[in-house]
């Protein structure tokens, strides 16, 4: 039986950037090379991973991807770098010039020309699966491709793949970090236009990481290549199940029943553990109980917001390495006894758990240990909602005012549709509101 097949996009600069960082990740944990070619004297213990990976006549494995940037330059890395051998040439869509920062440019403008060409790459990739379940979306919400290019491609490919999931990985802009000073417009325009079009989004800001990073780490000034290592860390568990053979979210569609109660209601947290540097890494004990109880910790979060502050909704606790169900299973009693979360009260208090036996691999050259077992959540929480407010404050500070609109309608954006996302957004911080009250 063919696998039930996955495809990645990978879309604008973070896009691409976290995507490289996975694809390497993903090639040591299948033991497939830069080249694409199997490792000598690596044996897969099942197929599964063929459902990221498409298998030549040659015996090479090329990932089931496309990723696409309105400008060169990150794409061309990928062209020259150590991994170009591994990508098929034309999954690697650019253009000419960038979106620059402006969401309009990205949806409305620039980015149309682009979006028939992916969506022709996108056809072509998934004419090799058997049987697709879905897609993985990595982008930026700050950024005028990620936002407004990503919501093109997502919005025709709604005529071509309505039924298929359609899970989004998203850099959320950070609280007090940001590329540009337009990025809560892109993020709310983008998040208002996505409603409907992806049925699970996850965010990540690069200020819970980089905090991560500093802390853990001991890294001063965090780069992008730490940040994306860390990041790749969070999505290989996060997709584990699909790339092996497993119990718990062994398809795309079971992200959504366990982890959204409403459509609107899309947006998990993510925490993970233990992110621990190599020279630390052998004096540490790690214990299934401790790295269970850190989940819940504000500090390993991936959006920076007090998951305390909420209540939860759903959770899924996705263990790697050596675990078992026991430990598991008297750590989560004992969590629940202590009382110090809180669900909704119309949810079972139900944690779903998945064990892949598969240890966590670190990448050479990585600051980032291996660890004999770790432990990623995700759990949808009624306390992202806080990032939402934060975010409308700021578009709110500048919309006020008007400023950098003209930017926008002057890329064929009607001024209205600022006025409709943020009605959106006011609906959305609304339901968080109301959820976190059901107690
Ligand atoms: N984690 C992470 N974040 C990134 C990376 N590159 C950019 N970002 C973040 O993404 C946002 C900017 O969006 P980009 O993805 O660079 O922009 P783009 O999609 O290429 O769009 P334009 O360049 O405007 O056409 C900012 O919040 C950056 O902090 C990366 O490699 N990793
Ligand atoms: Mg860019």
């Amino acid at each position: 039986m063919g696998e039930r097949e996955v495809v990645c996009l990978h879309i604008g600069q973070a896009g691409i950037q976290i995507g490289n960082a996975c694809w390497e990740l993903f090639g040591m944990e299948h033991g497939i090379g830069p080249n694409g070619l199997m490792l000598d004297g690596y044996f897969p213990s099942d197929n599964s991973f063929k459902t990221f990976y498409a298998e030549t006549g040659h015996g090479k494995f090329v990932p089931r991807t496309v990723f696409a940037d309105l400008e060169p330059t990150v794409i061309d890395e990928v062209r020259t770098g150590y991994y170009r051998m591994l990508f098929h040439p034309e999954n690697l869509v650019s253009g000419k010039e960038d979106a620059a920062n402006n969401y309009a440019r990205g949806y409305h403008t620039t980015g149309v020309k682009l979006d028939l060409v992916i969506l022709e790459q996108i056809r072509l990739v998934v004419e090799q699966c058997h049987m697709l379940q879905g897609f993985i979306i990595f982008h930026s919400l700050g950024g005028g491709t990620g936002s407004g290019l990503s919501t093109l491609v997502l919005s025709d490919m709604l005529n071509d793949y309505n039924k298929k999931t359609k899970l989004e990985l998203v850099v959320y802009p950070a609280p007090k970090l940001a590329s540009s000073v337009v990025e809560p417009y892109n993020s709310v325009l983008a998040t208002h236009a996505c409603t409907g079009l992806s049925e699970v989004t996850f965010l990540m800001d690069n200020e819970a990481v980089w905090d991560i990073c500093r802390r853990n780490l001991n890294i001063r000034r965090p780069s992008f290549t730490n940040t994306n290592r860390i990041l790749a860390q969070i999505i290989s568990s996060l997709t584990a199940s699909l790339r092996y053979h497993g119990s718990l979210n062994g398809d795309l569609t079971e992200f959504q029943t366990n982890l959204i109660p409403y459509p609107r209601i899309r947006f998990p947290l993510i925490t993970f553990n233990p992110v621990v540097s190599a020279e630390k890494a052998y004096h540490e004990q790690n214990s299934i109980d401790q790295i269970t109880r850190a989940c819940f910790e504000p500090a390993n979060s991936f959006v920076k917001i007090d998951p305390r502050q909420g209540l939860y909704m759903a959770i899924c606790m996705l263990y790697r390495g050596d675990v078992d169900l026991n430990s598991v299973n008297s750590s989560i009693q004992g969590i629940k006894a202590s009382r110090s979360i809180r669900f909704v009260d119309w949810c079972p208090t139900g944690f779903k758990v998945d064990i892949n036996s598969q240890p966590m691999l670190a990448v050479p050259r990585s600051e980032l240990a291996k660890v004999l077992r770790c432990c990623c959540m995700l759990a949808n929480s009624t306390a992202i909602g806080g990032a939402f407010v934060r975010l409308d404050r700021k578009f709110d500070l500048m919309y006020h005012k008007r400023a950098f609109v003209h930017w926008y309608v002057g890329e064929g954006m009607d001024e209205e549709e600022f006025g409709y996302a943020r009605d959106e957004m006011a609906g959305l911080e609304r339901d968080y509101e109301e959820l976190s009250m059901s107690r």
